[in-house]
């Protein structure tokens, strides 16, 4: 397979008869399994180097110069926003609801990683799972609307896979009911709306670092918010509390980000326009080869180059296709590719969530069913993409065939 960077020109599908899929004994397509997920990497060379800076000044932690650059260089990608980095975002969403000063219920959708209502639960707080919108497979404004109740202290919308929620639907609907909005924004970094970062929505938003995000600082998150003094309660709040040495304000926990950390993410900010254009140049070459394949539908993204694509998913309608979507990741992971049921089964479903009585959620539940997410990044090149898609148009060409050698 071709190199992430190499400039992709097409190329000859990689198995052309159903007897070589290997569900049905042949060899995998991939000798090294592709993964979602794989981290983008950015110079080593400068990761090295800033984590020997932080060595050489024996300062690793606790808002040394990497920290600070890390947090001066996020807020100018977004426009000046301030942002307090963490260790994760899962404290990050911690944090920011703490700050915002957040009781009672929590309205969320189901349709998003297990972290979003944990984060919520963990702080004492009680997550309300609301539906999405078929559209955005984010909760907007109506589904929100649908599950506040008299107990009811916060919105949490979610930009899942990096799509954008209805900002100004959510936005509005907290102002009526006199809510506060925080965004789930981990899967945002690179992704605008109206040629603002997705993450300067709502009273405050929080970006995953995480490895196997678009831009990493191996564990990280950030929360990014207009409201100085929110920031400024938040960062304290990451602190134990402290304000200066001898005196803390008030509850805090230990949610830093090391200088390693924040070597390492600003190595992946430096490299962002390159894992970027890696992202998109995947989402074209998967367009172009599942195109008008029944039942396969690529999650569009509007318009791909405001748009990280980083999260490459497909819907399998089991009908048209003729495999259901288990099926066909059956299909993908015998040959090396590792797809992913991203977020099956869903919040409401895993305990302590699934004990509490649900509404229906039949927009959650069609998706939860039917989406598979597929490798991308830079450990994945454009070629690799279009034999994906290749792989999956020759497996829905016989899907008889296939179920059987599937045993189903
Ligand atoms: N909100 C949303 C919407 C999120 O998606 C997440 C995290 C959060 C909040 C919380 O953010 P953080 O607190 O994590 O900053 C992974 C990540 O651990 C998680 O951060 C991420 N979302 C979620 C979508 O994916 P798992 O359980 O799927 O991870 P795992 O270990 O199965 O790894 C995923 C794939 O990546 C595997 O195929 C292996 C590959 N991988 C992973 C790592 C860490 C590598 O190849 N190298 C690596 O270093 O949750």
């Amino acid at each position: 397979m071709a190199s992430a960077c190499e400039p992709w020109a097409g190329s000859d599908p990689v198995k052309t008869a159903v007897a070589e899929l290997a569900v049905l004994g042949g060899a995998p397509a991939f000798a090294d399994p592709l993964h979602v997920g794989r981290p983008n990497v950015g110079d080593r060379e400068a990761i090295l180097a800033g984590i020997g800076e932080a060595l050489d000044q024996r300062w690793l932690s606790n808002n040394g110069s990497k920290l600070e650059a890390f947090e001066r260089r996020l807020s100018e990608r977004l426009g000046g926003l301030h942002v307090v980095a963490t260790c994760n975002a899962t404290l990050g969403l911690q944090i920011a609801m703490r700050a915002l000063g957040i009781e009672g219920e929590v309205v969320l959708p189901a349709l998003t990683f297990v972290a979003t209502a944990h984060a919520v639960a963990w702080e004492g707080l009680t997550p309300v799972f609301a539906d999405v919108d078929p559209e955005s497979l984010c909760m907007g404004a109506a589904e929100a609307e649908a599950r506040i109740g008299a107990d009811t202290g916060a919105l949490l919308g979610v930009h899942l896979w990096g799509r954008s929620a209805d900002v100004e639907g959510l936005a509005a609907l907290g102002r009526e009911r006199g809510l506060p909005l925080l965004f789930d924004a981990a899967h945002t970094l690179g992704s605008e709306r109206d040629g603002r970062p997705l993450a300067a929505f709502g009273d405050a938003a929080v970006l995953s670092f995480h490895a196997t995000k678009i831009a990493n600082s191996f564990e990280g998150g950030a929360i990014v918010t207009a409201d100085r003094e929110l920031a400024e309660r938040a960062a304290t709040m990451r602190n134990f509390g402290f304000v200066d040495e001898d005196e803390i304000v008030g509850i805090g926990t230990n949610a830093k980000l090391s200088e390693a950390g924040a070597a390492m993410g600003l190595a992946s900010l430096d490299a962002l326009d390159g894992f970027l254009a890696a992202s998109r140049a995947n989402y074209a070459a998967y367009a172009e080869a599942l195109a008008g394949v029944p039942g396969v539908t690529l999650l569009p993204f509007d318009p791909p180059e405001s748009s990280n694509c980083h999260y490459v998913v497909v819907d399998v309608d089991p009908v048209a296709a003729g495999l259901g979507r288990d099926e066909l990741r059956a299909v993908l992971v015998a040959e090396n590719v590792l797809a992913r049921r991203y977020f099956y089964p869903g919040c409401h479903r895993v305990p302590p969530y699934d004990r509490r009585p649900q509404p229906p959620l039949p927009v959650t539940e069609g998706v939860l069913d039917r989406c598979l997410s597929l490798p991308t990044g830079t450990a994945v090149a454009p070629a690799d993409a279009a034999a994906i898609g290749d792989l999956t148009k020759l497996a829905l060409s016989q899907p008889d065939a296939v179920r059987g050698a599937l045993g189903d």
